[in-house]
């Protein structure tokens, strides 16, 4: 691999001062969710460690996750892309296409095998083929597939890419899932929200990108310092909540004295992200504080789920039992994440075994 500049020779190229250079690091180092002691840990490996090679490709999707990241505050979307990473591919930001920019990637795949980090958006797939999201001449899936296999850790962004999003929503007939069955033995971190919180999706990509691993997961492989708590556990309506103070509709008193939500369909005390704390637009607001639930946009299957249409509480306990409620929901979920893996590994070993079967029958 050629010698690739650091963060630092990048700042001190485009004369930019070292107190601006330490002013990024501190800001990285509580993005990142670390303490302040980590800061010196952060200002070492952004003055030595080179920029982190970084291929970002599109499956199926709205591209709302990219629009959510380019909006990132601290740091700026534009610091990250020109100062913090090498970007060598994009689907979206990239001004390069057709041929050169294909020939591009294979490239970058091949120079930097093993050390790039892989970003991916939307969901993968499946049905006819994969013939339903074609990129560059070639099935997502393929792209996927090879990319990931050569990547040193992949990031799921987006609730799409995590396990399916809207494109799985039933009838799904395109057979789209989440990336996780085309990504071999690297190492993934779900970054689950339609679209993720912009700052978790630089903080993610800049641990890698800093240290060299992935962020501690949790049992979702998705990034603790972010994903930890419920909506409910953080929300500012919560008094309202514990008093028993609900909005009955969205344009009666309660409502408009910001009482609680949940009458009206708020997913939030199942929904496990960072919009209570972090908030969106630089902390200007998030769904709850302008006035609608929460939808659960970070949960698998959200859209069959009822969330987009169902306005009254899903679930018939009285409402004094929600955290319970919330309580049995992490249960099922862990329950039903185990049954699915279990269920993908079954899948990935047919599709390995028809892949065999198909061999020299063409791509995928
Ligand atoms: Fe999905 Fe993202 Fe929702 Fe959209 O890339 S998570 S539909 S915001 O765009 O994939
Ligand atoms: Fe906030 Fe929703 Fe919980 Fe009410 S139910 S406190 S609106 S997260
Ligand atoms: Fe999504 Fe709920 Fe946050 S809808 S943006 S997880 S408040």
């Amino acid at each position: 691999m050629d010698k690739r500049e650091s963060m630092w020779d990048l700042y001190l190229k485009k004369g930019m001062s070292r107190r601006t250079f330490v002013k990024s690091c501190v800001a990285l180092t509580s993005l990142m969710g670390l303490s302040t002691d980590q800061v010196s840990k952060v200002v070492e490996a952004a003055e030595q460690k080179p920029l982190p090679v970084v291929v970002w490709i599109h499956g199926h999707e709205c591209t709302g996750c990219d629009e959510s990241f380019i909006r990132s505050g601290a740091p700026l979307a534009s610091d990250l892309v020109l100062s913090q990473i090498a970007l060598e591919y994009d689907h979206l930001l990239s001004a390069a296409s057709g041929a050169p920019f294909e020939a591009h990637l294979e490239e970058t795949i091949e120079k930097y095998k093993g050390n790039y980090i892989l970003c991916v958006e939307g969901a993968a797939c499946t049905k006819d083929n994969g013939v339903y999201c074609m990129s560059g001449g070639h099935t997502f899936t393929h792209l996927l597939q090879h990319a990931a296999q050569n990547a040193k850790a992949v990031i799921a962004y987006g609730t799409c890419a995590v396990s399916g999003g809207i494109q799985a929503a039933k009838p799904n007939p395109t057979g789209s899932s989440g990336i996780g069955y085309f990504t071999g033995g690297t190492p993934v971190v779900n970054v689950p929200g339609c679209p993720p919180i912009p700052e978790v999706m630089t903080g993610v990509v800049m641990h890698i990108a800093l240290f060299g691993t992935v962020p501690p997961l949790d049992g979702e492989g998705r990034p603790k310092q972010f994903y930890g708590n419920r909506i409910h556990d953080t929300c500012y309506r919560r008094p309202f909540f514990d008093a028993g103070m609900f909005a009955e509709s969205f344009d009666d008193a309660g409502a408009k004295a910001g009482w609680c939500l949940y009458k009206l369909g708020c997913r939030g005390p199942e929904t496990y992200n960072s919009c209570g704390n972090l908030r969106w637009f630089q902390g200007m607001s998030y769904p709850i504080q302008s006035g609608a639930p929460c939808i659960g946009c970070s949960n698998a299957h959200f859209w069959d789920d009822g969330a987009m249409t169902e306005r009254l509480p899903k679930f018939g306990q009285p409402i004094g039992d929600v955290d319970q409620i919330g309580a049995v929901m992490a249960a099922a979920t862990a329950v039903g994440v185990a049954g699915h893996a279990a269920a993908s590994v079954v899948q990935k070993k047919k599709r390995i075994a028809d892949e065999k079967k198909n061999e020299g029958a063409g791509e995928e």
